[in-house]
């Protein structure tokens, strides 16, 4: 549903289908077709990554599984060569899908807008306790203020769009 045939090539050549396939085979060690989001968190792009669960929750809509393609599309989202071939002007079209999917993951309430409290949970989540709850305050104060064209003290998606998206959180 999210993903086209067109950007997984885009984005990872025929060995790196490959390599993924193998990995994805090793995950679903039933044979299944696919893996459950546990199996999925398991792998650790995901581990290190604090926002796996709710980026997990955002991928397996329907709370259950990830066939090969959503799982190539997810490991988009966190691997280094995701993030290189996200930055190359070729993969405009894979860079997007992953701020759709990173925008989803901010609007936790689902109303289409990123809200400083839906951001503040995020940021949260990312640094830990390496700040104060007043200076994340003050980073997404400023964050949505830089970005609110509209002023409605939210982000619409083209506003969140600005956002300078490094998907190595
Ligand atoms: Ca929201
Ligand atoms: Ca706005």
């Amino acid at each position: 549903m999210y993903l086209r045939a067109s950007s997984i090539s885009a984005l990872v050549t025929a060995d790196e289908i490959k390599r993924l396939y193998r990995r994805f085979c090793k995950l679903d060690k039933a044979g299944k077709g696919y893996v459950s989001s546990i199996e999925f968190s398991s792998i650790p792009e995901l581990e290190k990554n604090p926002l796996s669960q709710r980026i997990c929750q955002v991928l397996c809509k329907q709370g259950e599984v990830i066939d090969f393609p959503l799982f190539v599309k997810a490991l988009s989202v966190f691997s280094n060569k995701g993030e290189s071939a996200a930055r190359s002007e070729c993969n405009a079209t894979v860079y997007n899908e992953a701020v759709v999917v990173m925008f989803k993951v901010y609007d936790m309430d689902g109303d289409g807008f990123v809200s400083p409290e839906e951001m503040m949970m995020i940021f949260k989540s990312l640094v830990g306790k390496n700040l104060s709850t007043a200076q994340l305050q003050q980073i997404v104060d400023k964050t949505i203020k830089d970005l609110d064209i509209d002023r409605d003290g939210r982000l619409n998606f083209s506003e969140f769009q600005k956002v300078p998206w490094d998907f190595n959180v």
